[in-house]
């Protein structure tokens, strides 16, 4: 194998000019050519923008082997999510990394995987030549790089690879709300208790807080139901706004059917079971169901 950045000699010597012997000769040089090779997306510094992927790419007939033995993508997040980036099509041993870009502009791994593909002479198929990295938990808030390597290209381990970029992106609108405390709400109006509908929490919102303000008209016996599409991936607590600002839990889990609510302010809180870790992601909803309104509160008030 013979690369473009070495320079190579040969000789042709007579094994026996000195009995008096001559010859003639042609010299062919042939073989295959690695026409494939591409090395301006060999380091991820000097990218160019024509080397940047994200959700949705699909790129077919790339190729690493000998004399491009690495190729890199900048892997551009515009929505948060849960990533699956996968190679395919490989007919030799590559390795698939995904790396977060530190401050200082040093590569850190996320993750990778190998692969080892397999080829049946039987067949004529090769098998076992994908490679999956799943359920990677990319930021907006952070760079990243894919590098596709093929791991024995010194020995001629050339292959071609398909890579895609999939997975799931947390796209709720409501995500990017200034509501993930209740410092971040208590200085809005709030809004009478009423059913949150089409709502997020989980990995980049791990929390949507709801400021309720509830007057004798409205104050009454309540109930809350929070439904979440996956199971136990949140929790709900409701809270009084006590007189001094300070928050007093009344109740959490995923139902209160019997709450009374005198008129007051009240703070509704809705969390991702991990705090947003990104192993608890769900849409949820919150039906609440006035069960029978509350006399007008008297003089003293009804909030001790
Ligand atoms: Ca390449
Ligand atoms: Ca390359
Ligand atoms: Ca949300
Ligand atoms: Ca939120």
């Amino acid at each position: 194998m013979l690369s473009t950045s070495s320079r190579y000699y040969f000789s042709v010597q007579s094994s026996n000019a000195r009995q008096g012997g001559a010859t003639n000769y042609d010299i062919y040089v042939d073989g295959t050519l690695y026409t494939q090779g591409n090395n301006a997306d060999d380091n991820y510094l000097t990218l160019t923008p024509e080397y940047t992927i994200g959700y949705g790419t699909e790129i077919e007939n790339e190729w690493v082997g000998f004399g491009d033995v690495v190729d890199y993508r900048k892997l551009t997040i515009t929505e948060t999510g849960a990533y699956g980036v996968t190679v395919a099509g490989l007919t030799a041993s590559a390795k698939l990394t995904v790396y977060e870009m530190n401050a200082k502009g040093k590569l850190t791994r996320v993750k990778s995987v190998t692969v080892n593909p397999k080829y049946d002479r039987k067949t004529g198929v090769w098998t076992k030549n994908v490679g999956d990295l799943e359920g990677l938990l990319l930021s907006t808030n952070a760079t990243y790089f894919v590098k596709v390597e093929a791991v024995n290209a010194q020995k001629g381990g050339n292959t071609g690879y398909d890579l895609d970029v999939g997975g799931t992106i947390f796209n709720n609108p409501n995500n990017a709300l200034l509501n993930n405390s209740w410092d971040e709400v208590k200085n809005t109006n709030g809004q009478l208790p009423a059913d949150i509908a089409g709502e997020w929490v989980g990995y980049g919102d791990p929390a949507d807080w709801f400021k309720l303000v509830v007057d004798d008209a409205t104050a009454g016996n309540y109930g809350f139901e929070l439904a979440a599409d996956t199971a136990k991936a949140a929790k709900m607590t409701l809270y009084l706004v006590q007189d001094n600002g300070k928050l007093k839990r009344m109740a959490g889990g995923t139902l209160f059917d019997n709450i009374d609510l005198a008129a007051g302010s009240y703070a509704l809180a809705i969390e991702s079971a991990d705090k947003g870790k990104g192993k608890k992601n769900t849409g949820y909803a919150v039906d609440v169901t006035l069960n029978r309104l509350l006399p007008p509160a008297d003089a003293e008030g009804q909030l001790a």
